[in-house]
């Protein structure tokens, strides 16, 4: 199934320099990159972004680690999306993940584990409205589709 997810490249991906290294793995895979901006979080917008978290005790770690330092946010593309990138990100731990995926090969941290993936199509959809409003994702703008499809 087609779909959409909204990634973060963490604020330690951009200070480490690992932003291109990543990128180029997400597109290797074959996912097209609809939305794509580098931004440094403000207060509310990273608190509207980790509701779900909020009144946990990492809260207010969470919201200073990924409002300190620039991000980028995309909206990628591709087939089941959410649970692909969610395999290529790995455990939440990066000393727990999985030597292969991104956080497995880049992170030893819990807080600074490099990138956020969606992790449902709820949740998808709901990040992806905070970060970008319609005319800013990509429609339709590849011209070799079969790539991403998979499949065929
Ligand atoms: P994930 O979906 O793997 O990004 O992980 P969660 O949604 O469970 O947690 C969101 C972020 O909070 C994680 F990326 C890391 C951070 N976190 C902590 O700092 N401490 C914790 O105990 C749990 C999560």
């Amino acid at each position: 199934m087609m779909e959409r997810t909204l990634l973060i490249l963490k604020p330690d991906a951009y200070q480490r320099q690992l932003i291109g290294t990543i990128l180029t793995r997400i597109e290797h895979k074959g996912f097209k990159l609809v939305g794509m901006k580098l931004m440094k979080m403000t207060e509310s917008i990273a608190k509207q972004h980790y509701a779900p978290h909020e009144g946990k005790h990492f809260f207010g770690d969470l919201i200073s680690y990924i409002t300190s330092g620039p991000c980028v946010v995309l909206t990628v593309e591709g087939t089941n999306a959410i649970t692909v990138m969610r395999k290529m990100v790995g455990a939440t731990r990066g000393f727990e993940a999985e030597p292969g995926t991104i956080r497995g090969d880049f992170s030893l941290s819990m807080r600074y584990n490099i990138i956020h993936a969606s992790d449902s199509p709820e949740s998808a959809e709901r990040e992806i409205n905070i970060f970008f409003s319609k005319e800013e994702l990509m429609e339709d703008s590849i011209v070799i589709r079969s790539w991403i499809e998979g499949g065929e």
